[in-house]
C-alpha cells in the first residue's frame, strides 16, 4: 500500500491516523489501528501523522509485525504532534510485534519526533537471548531522547535479561541485556540439554571440560529458565539416556578403529 497525498497549497501533507481533518479545524479522533505483517509493504511519500488535533482519547497505532514487513515513511514521522509543533493530547502508539531474530525495521527519510509517542513491544513465538538486537526505526534524524512510555507488559524476558530502549541521532534500536544465567546452560539458549553437553565437550564451558562443569550439566539437566517452562520441556531421563548411549557408542567405535 502506498500513500502519496499532497493537497494544494497544503504544508501539512501525507497521512493522519485517527487526525480528523486537521485543515478544517475539524476535532480529529477515534481510534485506528494500521497493521503491517508477513510480507506487507506500506509506504508514505510525504509524512505520516500518528494523531493529531484536540481530543485526549483519540488513540492511533502503527502495528508492525515480524521480520519481512516493509514500512516506509518518506518525509516525516510524528507522533501526537502538530507539523507545527504544538502537542496533541491524543495517544500515539509504536508497536513491534517480534516474531523472530531481526525485526522489520520503520525506514523514515525525514525526522522521527519519539518525545509524545508509546513503544508497546510483544513477543510471539520467539524467545531471545542476552546480546540480541533489533532495530526499530532508521530515520533521517531522531528527535527526542526516549519514548513517552515503554510496554512491555507482552515482552517478558528469561529471568536476568532485561530490555533496552537505545535512541540515537538516527535509529532506535530495542537491546536485550545481561544474560540468562542457568546453570548448565552452556550455550546461553535458556535452557540445560544435550547441546550443552556438545559445548562441555568441546571445552566451551566456564572451565573447560572440566568434571565440575560436567556435574553443573548433570545436575541441572532438564531444567529451562522460567520464561521457556511453559513450552515442551524434554523428558530428562530418556534425554541423559540417550546421550550417555550415544557416549558409549562413540567409545565402542573408536575401540574398534
Ligand atoms: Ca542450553
Ligand atoms: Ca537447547
Amino acid at each position: 500500500m502506498t500513500v502519496d497525498s499532497k493537497p494544494d497549497g497544503s504544508t501539512w501533507t501525507g497521512l493522519a491516523l485517527s487526525g480528523g481533518n486537521n485543515r478544517g479545524g475539524n476535532k480529529g479522533g477515534g481510534e485506528t489501528l494500521l497493521e503491517v505483517r508477513d510480507q506487507g509493504s506500506f509506504t508514505v511519500q510525504q509524512d505520516l501523522n500518528l494523531t493529531l488535533g484536540t481530543d485526549p482519547n483519540a488513540t492511533s497505532t502503527l502495528k508492525v509485525r515480524g521480520p519481512d514487513a516493509a514500512v516506509a515513511i518518506q518525509g516525516d514521522l510524528r507522533m501526537a504532534l502538530d507539523p507545527s509543533g504544538a502537542v496533541n493530547p491524543g495517544i500515539a502508539n509504536l508497536y513491534a510485534v517480534i516474531t523472530a531474530a531481526t525485526q522489520s525495521t520503520i525506514q523514515v527519510g525525514g525526522d522521527v519526533n519519539i518525545d509524545n509517542g508509546n513503544l508497546i513491544v510483544e513477543l510471539d513465538g520467539f524467545t531471545p537471548l542476552g546480546g540480541e538486537s533489533f532495530e526499530l526505526i532508521t530515520a533521517g534524524s531522531v528527535t527526542g531522547t526516549a519514548f513517552k512510555s515503554e510496554d512491555f507488559s507482552l515482552a517478558s524476558l528469561l529471568d536476568g535479561l532485561s530490555w533496552e530502549v537505545a535512541v540515537s541521532g538516527t535509529s532506535v534500536l530495542l537491546n536485550v541485556l545481561g544474560s540468562a544465567g542457568l546453570p548448565g546452560d552452556f550455550d546461553a539458549d535458556g535452557d540445560v540439554d544435550g547441546a550443552d553437553f556438545l559445548v562441555w565437550q568441546r571445552g566451551g564451558s566456564p572451565n573447560g571440560a572440566s568434571a565440575e562443569d560436567l556435574n553443573t550439566w548433570r545436575a541441572n539437566f532438564g531444567d529451562v529458565a522460567s520464561v521457556a517452562a511453559t513450552t515442551s520441556v524434554p523428558e530428562p531421563t530418556s534425554f541423559l539416556l540417550a546421550f550417555l548411549g550415544l557416549a558409549a557408542c562413540a567409545h565402542g567405535l573408536r575401540k574398534v578403529s
